[in-house]
């Protein structure tokens, strides 16, 4: 059996290969793995443990809250704040940033996180996930701000994802392509399975929700349609689909055989330009997705260029293969 690399020594060789790793970053990195090992570890109890269902409240977008994203939340929080390497936290499920007490030293790092994307599948046992992302505090001995977390997605210094299904799986990068480990739950340690992912430029397979379809925007009605028109259509060939309706499972599918994701702005509520969330939703999925060769763009504009204006701002999201991304999006921007 080939050699066995685990998460920590992968960051520490990375943090000595090419200094792209600080040793403040490869904090995070591990504290944010053993904190999704601990929200494996919740999800996979299901009914055992007492934790479906929702609990009797909301968070900032308005949505029933489940018991599982509140306890997603609050294990991110307490595994972070103490350690010295953040400054500040955002998540879904805060309506404001959370400042590292001043009981504990503070870092340089902003972490932004969706603690359990998909949550609407959590009682239908359909994996769901975790997703973050790493961006710098400005320099500077003044106090962390909201605004100090309005940075687009391409300054980043780390994101990636956990996805809770038949494996556990977490998906990273810090800028020199994509890894991933899996949970090898009898040592409890996270083992190198895939680096420098590549995703196919070109593909067969589409996700989408097709019950808005009377909702969409023309330039998305039409690629979808040629898409369905198969070999006898423009595109010359037959396409399949997939929606789990769980961004981290869609995306987790385009990092490893491709596929193109679509989650476009829809008449359902014209003033909202989508429904997935930029800053911790769209910039770490898109930063992912180029790292591994695919490209990510609201239909207009690539994402991570994306200048940010609130927090819980939303965004509509194309992402996955280069050249379907790029073809629906030139059918958003005619010649
Ligand atoms: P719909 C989950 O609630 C989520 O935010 C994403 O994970 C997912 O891609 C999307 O919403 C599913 O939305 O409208 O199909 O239920």
């Amino acid at each position: 059996m080939s050699k066995r690399v685990f998460l920590t020594r992968y960051l520490v060789e990375q943090q000595r290969h090419d200094g792209r790793i600080p040793p403040e970053l490869r904090l995070l990195l591990e504290v944010v793995a053993r904190a999704c090992k601990r929200i494996s570890l919740a999800v996979n109890k299901g009914a055992l443990g007492e934790v479906m269902g929702s609990a009797d409240s909301e968070n900032v977008q308005g949505e029933v809250q489940k018991k599982l994203d509140i306890i997603a939340n609050e294990v991110l929080i307490e595994a972070n704040e103490w350690g010295g390497h953040l400054a500040a936290m955002a998540s879904e499920e805060m309506e404001g940033i959370y400042l590292v007490p001043n009981r504990y030293p503070q870092g340089e790092y902003l972490l932004l996180f969706d603690p359990l994307d998909g949550s609407s599948n959590i009682d239908v046992n359909v994996s769901i996930g975790t997703i973050f992302s790493v961006l710098r505090k400005p320099e500077g001995d003044r106090g962390v701000e909201e605004s100090d977390f309005l940075q687009p997605g391409c300054q980043q210094v780390a994101a990636g994802y956990c996805v809770y299904g038949p494996q556990t799986t977490l998906v990273l990068t810090v800028g020199d392509g994509v890894a991933m480990f899996t949970l090898d739950r009898e040592q409890g340690s996270f083992v190198l399975t895939e680096e420098n992912v590549r995703i196919p430029e070109d593909t067969k397979e589409f996700a989408i929700n097709m019950s808005n379809m009377r909702h969409w925007d023309e330039p998305v009605r039409r690629y979808i349609d040629e898409c369905l028109q198969g070999k006898e259509g423009p595109r010359g060939k037959d396409f399949n689909m997939r929606w789990v309706a769980s961004m981290v499972a869609d995306v987790h599918r385009i990092m490893t055989r491709g596929g193109v994701f679509l989650y476009p702005w829809d008449r359902r509520e014209p003033t909202k330009p989508g429904k997935l969330r930029l800053m911790y939703e769209a910039n770490p999925m898109g930063w992912l997705i180029e790292q591994a060769g695919g490209a990510a763009t609201n239909g207009r504009q690539r994402i991570l260029d994306i200048a940010p204006r609130t927090l819980h701002e939303r965004v509509s999201v194309i992402l996955g293969s280069k050249n379907e991304v790029e073809r629906v999006t030139s059918y958003h921007n005619p010649l």
